[in-house]
């Protein structure tokens, strides 16, 4: 398989650590999402991705977009270790944290967003800010009520998902740009856990070949 993405790209980091998690080897392609205008945005690479987005994960003649839809490929082409479990009432708790993330949250605060706040609408960098640390908030909040529900070691109690490879992400950007996670208690054990794990730290950002720290 090779794969796509940049090493801060959130859906990016959902599928290295998918995976990272299950033991598949892979080759990796940088595209650069701030160089040149965007390297996602050239004609050659909307070929692999027509929106213009990573990852695109390419599976010898298979090219796949949407990082849940690669992440439930990666279940159906190896089983073990589930990203998704089988169990019908798990699967949809698993599926609505992921979706808390990565329909809820991430595309709201997704560089186009945030160069088309600042660019086209000309909104100040601090009101950028503004609207990055509301809506982690909001979808923080969310996801804390959720844990005191089902949550346990992980997400959805005591066994790694897709939830939880959809969470780690967004904790990441959130401490990149400075939000106050004090009110988050169980979110912040349940990433301590994964973080903990070798296949998430494998996936880190900074440990990719194209980090730039
Ligand atoms: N729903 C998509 C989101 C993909 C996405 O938003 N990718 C971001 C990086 S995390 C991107 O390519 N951004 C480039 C841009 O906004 O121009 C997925 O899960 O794969």
């Amino acid at each position: 398989m090779k794969l796509f993405g940049y090493w801060r790209s959130s859906a990016s980091y959902r599928v290295r650590i998918g995976l990272s998690l299950k033991g598949i080897a892979y080759d990796y392609e940088p595209i650069h999402l701030l160089r040149s205008g965007g390297e996602q945005r050239t004609s050659e690479y909307k070929t692999l991705n027509p929106a213009g987005l990573v990852p695109t994960l390419v599976d010898d003649t298979v090219v796949l977009n949407q990082s849940l839809a690669i992440l439930e490929y990666l279940d159906s082409v190896q089983a073990e270790p589930r990203l998704v479990p089988t169990d019908p009432v798990a699967a949809a708790r698993v599926r609505m944290m992921a979706l808390d993330m990565a329909a809820d949250l991430q595309p709201i605060t997704n560089l186009r967003i945030l160069q088309y706040l600042t660019g086209t609408l000309e909104i100040e960098e601090g009101q950028k800010m503004d609207w990055i640390h509301h809506w982690v908030k909001t979808a923080f909040q969310a996801y804390e009520l959720r844990l005191a529900q089902w949550g346990g070691r992980y997400s959805v109690g005591d066994t790694v998902s897709m939830a939880d490879i959809c969470l780690v992400p967004q904790v990441y950007n959130a401490q990149r740009f400075g939000v106050d996670l004090t009110d988050f208690p169980r979110l912040i054990a349940v990433y301590d856990n994964l973080q903990a794990l070798d296949a998430f730290q494998r996936a880190r950002p900074e440990a990719q070949p194209d980090a730039e720290v």
